[in-house]
């Protein structure tokens, strides 16, 4: 059925393993790969169709893994290769797909090509970093004690760019006399894909994992990896990281991304999803569309910045429902005829969805999770489950920043007070909110000590509400969040509409529903589905578009009881969500 442009990864439902957290198996606090195994029949159970499994690869462990200091090999914590293997065939054989995290704009400081790299200034693998030498601070409009030099050093870095966990973006360095970036933290130096032998190892390195059997990259921060020539100052004052506007869709990056699309992709059935901060629909179809560069999908983030100010992530402020499905209107709308979008509400990176944009205080947690998950797997796109999101899991009390692992909060919060924008009072408040160790903490599995994640003390602490919210519980109770995810699931795999339909907007003015229609052409004519969806705590009329209006119809999928026959005027309950079958 080639009208369709059918792929296989248009039709799934991707589940994200956060290793650490998932599932320990031998006691030590930290989830591992033999843990996963545990829990593939779990997966199965659930019926998602492939895995993107956060980076097992060896690693300090200075951002939970995405400081690789070897991509070949497995950090000893998670296992070894041969549990890799295992886990890989356990989910072949349910026919459950996986997908690896490709990190590939830095390494570890402790990767042996940065070793070699900063040992001198002619050493072999010099340039496959980016060196430079500083400038005298005049006329630069940069401090010299804003950056951590020896004493008889009095010089400012090549630019202005300031990293994405807080502080500058280049780190002096004794050994040589010279500065290398990161656009992360300074134990995670960005790599130089101008240098043709870096590139090399690069594919041969995506090469040897599809020879082991992956199915796909998920590919990190992948819009940074081409640097502007020069490495000009950034100029956007309102960017939410200085350089922002220099380093993000650099000048090479179309070219390298096809070099490695027809080096290693090419052929493969394999799915790309590229990460994409600062992104625009005309910059999407460059990587995703027709003429791009052959990738499958990007994760955007606008919906993910609803909620803060031009100041970044370590503001605040209310969004509201109809900017979200503006916001996502606007993603359907733009990759309609070209590219292929991603749905996610919650990541590794962000807090629970749940927490951020459904109902936890006032008792419409169920609802509301149910709502977002509809949302989710109803929306053109392939739908990614956060662990945990299918039992409903919410953000962690967190009292104190002692309690805070993440270097990125810990060092935001610490630049953001230095530098004023925050005050104590403000700083627990915005932390609770934001902080990527939200999404964290240890799955919750059952209601005991410490929620079957572990048999020993748990890296991160458990959420205390595991009595109330784990997947024991919930796959017992057919009205969970978790049976809902599934039935959700079973509707993709039943419809083709669900997967291919075209989405169209309805009520667009509305300020608390989001009503769209799906509709695909079949040979029997014309599949359509209506989806209304009610985000908040209030009853509110529904007054149906008047071409529906009268429209025989029945429930597909709801959270709540109900029994219709047409598309009729209702009154819709709290966080009510209903997807109708228009017959
Ligand atoms: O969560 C953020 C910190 O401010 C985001 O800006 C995040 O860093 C950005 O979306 C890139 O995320 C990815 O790359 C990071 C890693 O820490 C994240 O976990 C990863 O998803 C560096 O590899």
């Amino acid at each position: 059925m080639t009208a369709l442009d059918r792929a296989w990864w248009k039709e799934a439902v991707v589940y994200q393993i956060y290793p650490r957290s998932f599932n320990d198996s031998d006691g030590d606090g930290l989830g591992d790969i033999p843990g996963i195994v545990e829990k593939v029949d779990y997966l199965d159970s659930l019926g998602v169709d492939c895995v993107w499994l956060n980076p097992v690869y060896e690693s300090p462990g200075v951002d939970n893994g995405y400081d690789i200091s070897d991509y070949r090999a497995i950090m000893d914590e998670f296992g070894t290769m041969a549990d890799w293997k295992e886990l890989r065939d356990a989910l072949h054989e349910r026919g459950i797909r996986l997908i690896m995290d490709l990190v590939v704009n830095h390494t570890s400081d402790e990767h042996a090509w940065f070793v070699n790299s900063r040992s001198s200034k002619d050493a072999e693998y010099r340039e496959y970093y980016w060196w430079r030498e500083g400038r005298t601070p005049e006329g630069t409009g940069l401090d010299p004690d804003d950056y951590d030099t020896p004493a008889d050093v009095d010089e400012v870095p090549p630019n202005n760019w300031d990293s994405f966990f807080g502080g500058p973006a280049w780190t002096y360095d004794d050994q040589t006399g010279e500065w290398y970036l990161h656009l992360f933290d300074e134990r995670m130096p960005d790599v130089n894909w101008e240098t043709a032998d870096l590139r090399e190892e690069l594919f041969e390195m995506m090469e040897w994992w599809l020879d082991n059997g992956i199915d796909g990259f998920r590919m990190d921060v992948i819009n940074l990896i081409s640097k502007p020539d020069g490495l000009p100052d950034g100029e956007d004052p309102t960017a939410i990281v200085k350089g922002v506007d220099k380093f993000t869709n650099g000048p090479r990056v179309h070219d390298y991304l096809s070099e490695l699309h027809d080096r290693v992709l090419e052929g493969t059935d394999s799915m790309t999803v590229g990460e994409m901060a600062e992104l625009s629909i005309e910059e999407a179809k460059r990587y995703v569309g027709e003429d791009g560069d052959g990738m499958s999908m990007v994760f955007t983030f606008d919906h993910m910045r609803l909620d803060m100010t031009d100041a970044g992530r370590w503001s605040y402020r209310e969004s509201s429902p109809r900017e979200l499905k503006e916001t996502m209107t606007h993603w359907q709308d733009g990759l309609a005829d070209e590219g292929w979008n991603s749905l996610f509400l919650n990541n590794h990176d962000e807090p629970r969805q749940v927490s951020r944009f459904g109902d936890v205080g006032e008792g419409y947690r169920r609802e509301s999770a149910k709502l977002l998950a509809t949302v989710l797997h109803t929306l053109r796109g392939t739908p990614y489950i956060y662990q945990g999101e299918e039992l409903g899991m919410t953000n962690y009390p967190f009292d104190s920043l002692d309690e805070i692992r993440d270097v990125d909060t810990i060092k935001n919060v610490r630049a953001a007070q230095k530098s004023g924008q925050l005050d104590e009072d403000d700083v627990m408040d915005l932390v609770r909110y934001r902080t990527r160790d939200n999404a964290r903490t240890p799955m919750q599995w059952d209601d005991s000590e410490h929620a079957g994640f572990t048999d020993g003390t748990p890296w991160m602490p458990v959420n205390p509400n595991k009595d109330t919210i784990n997947a024991e519980d919930a796959r017992n109770d057919p009205d969970s969040v978790w049976h809902y995810y599934r039935d959700l699931i079973d509707l993709r795999t039943e419809r083709d509409v669900v997967v291919y339909g075209e989405y169209d907007l309805r009520l667009p003015e509305h300020e608390s529903l989001w009503v769209y229609t799906r509709t695909l052409e079949t040979d029997d004519g014309e599949d359509t589905l209506l989806v209304v969806l009610n985000f908040g705590n209030d009853e509110t009329e529904f007054e149906p578009p008047a071409d529906l209006v009268g429209e025989s119809a029945e429930i597909l999928i709801s959270n709540y009881d109900t029994d219709v026959n047409a598309v009729e005027q209702t009154t819709l309950r709290p966080w009510e969500a209903r997807v109708y079958d228009l017959a």
